[in-house]
């Protein structure tokens, strides 16, 4: 009858997670040490003493930050080890990572090193744990679009193991129209589209979202809620929402976890999933996602079987291999 026991039980997909995200104090100690990189924290407990947030961007400089002690092969795919040996100690079946090329490339590193860092990781996570995944190349959106074009075309060799394309990064300022062209030429090349909108930006970046972006899924949607004709786009059409509950939380776009909207969301008719966007920052993995809003919202067990179904229907998966987990 113990909370965390039922909900790791449970099967789930993981569909929100930047794999820079999930770089732990420890490991981003390590690398620094083993690839000479200097980093302005002199212990682990520092670094952990560093992570307090008032918005987003506040998170984002120190993540971006961070990410300067990947620089090799080996240590992308250490990264991913780590948070697929993680995630398959919270039950999760299935994961659809994001990752964030330009963080890298503009650091002089090779796509090639961290798509296939990142790809063996994949494949020793389904090996060692039955685990399988793919991957999201989002666009950093406080980059130009030219940018995103020169991304998409270095990712060229390494289409067929990419399922889709997402943005990220600097909502507000930066509105997904900016990208309707880079979506329009991705998704004609057979990748899914997903992106971040509603989490510090308007409803109106949500729409732009789904009417210029044609996305397939909707990262984080918070404030879609506020706009009851865009709810109601998103019931009618069966959109799912990847929300990241202890990150809401974190970057101060609730106040409170007892304000956290995903019981509405349900109530409402949306497709919510619970996921750990960046865990390493914002203090849990999958689970702890799920037992923050189930005590803070009085989840039940229902509930709770409903988010970790949806994570499948949301998921990029076929119809029979969704039928497997369910
Ligand atoms: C992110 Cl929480 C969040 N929002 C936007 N961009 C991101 N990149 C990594 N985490
Ligand atoms: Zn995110």
């Amino acid at each position: 009858n113990d909370p965390r026991q039922f909900v790791t039980g449970l099967p789930k997909a993981e569909l929100h997670l930047h794999i820079e995200g999930s770089l732990e104090p420890e490991l981003m100690f390590a690398l620094a040490e083993r690839n000479k990189v200097a980093i302005p924290f002199g212990s682990v407990e520092e670094i952990r003493a560093a992570y307090s947030f008032t918005r987003l961007q506040d998170f984002l400089d120190i993540y971006y930050a961070g990410a300067d002690v990947l620089r090799t092969e080996e240590d992308f795919r250490d990264l991913a080890t780590a948070y697929f040996d993680r995630a398959a100690a919270d039950g999760v079946r299935h994961a659809e990572i994001f990752f964030d090329p330009q963080t890298h490339t503009d650091r002089g590193i090779p796509f090639q090193v961290v798509a296939d860092g990142l790809l063996a990781g994949m494949a020793k996570a389904e090996a060692r744990h039955g685990l399988t995944s793919q991957l999201i190349l989002c666009f950093l959106r406080h980059l130009d679009e030219d940018a995103a074009f020169d991304t998409l075309k270095a990712a060229d060799p390494w289409l067929d193991r990419i399922a889709g394309v997402g943005l990220d990064s600097s909502e507000v300022g930066h509105p997904p129209s900016k990208f309707a062209r880079i979506f329009e030429t991705a998704r004609g090349m057979g990748l899914k589209a997903v992106a971040h909108a509603g989490e510090e930006g308007p409803p109106e970046y949500v729409w732009e979202a789904l009417d210029l972006l044609h996305i397939d899924r909707l990262d984080h949607g918070n404030r879609a809620l506020e706009d009851d004709r865009l709810t109601t786009r998103l019931v009618e059409t069966g959109m799912t929402l990847t929300v990241c509950p202890l990150s809401n939380l974190k970057l101060c776009v609730i106040d409170d976890i007892a304000a956290h909207p995903v019981d509405r969301m349900l109530k409402a008719g949306l497709q919510a999933t619970i996921n750990s966007d960046d865990p390493a920052y914002f203090g849990g993995y999958v689970v702890d996602n799920y037992l923050a809003v189930a005590q803070a919202r009085g989840l039940t067990r229902e509930d709770m079987v409903t988010l970790a179904r949806n994570s499948f229907t949301g998921s990029f998966l076929s119809e029979a291999e969704i039928a497997r987990h369910l």
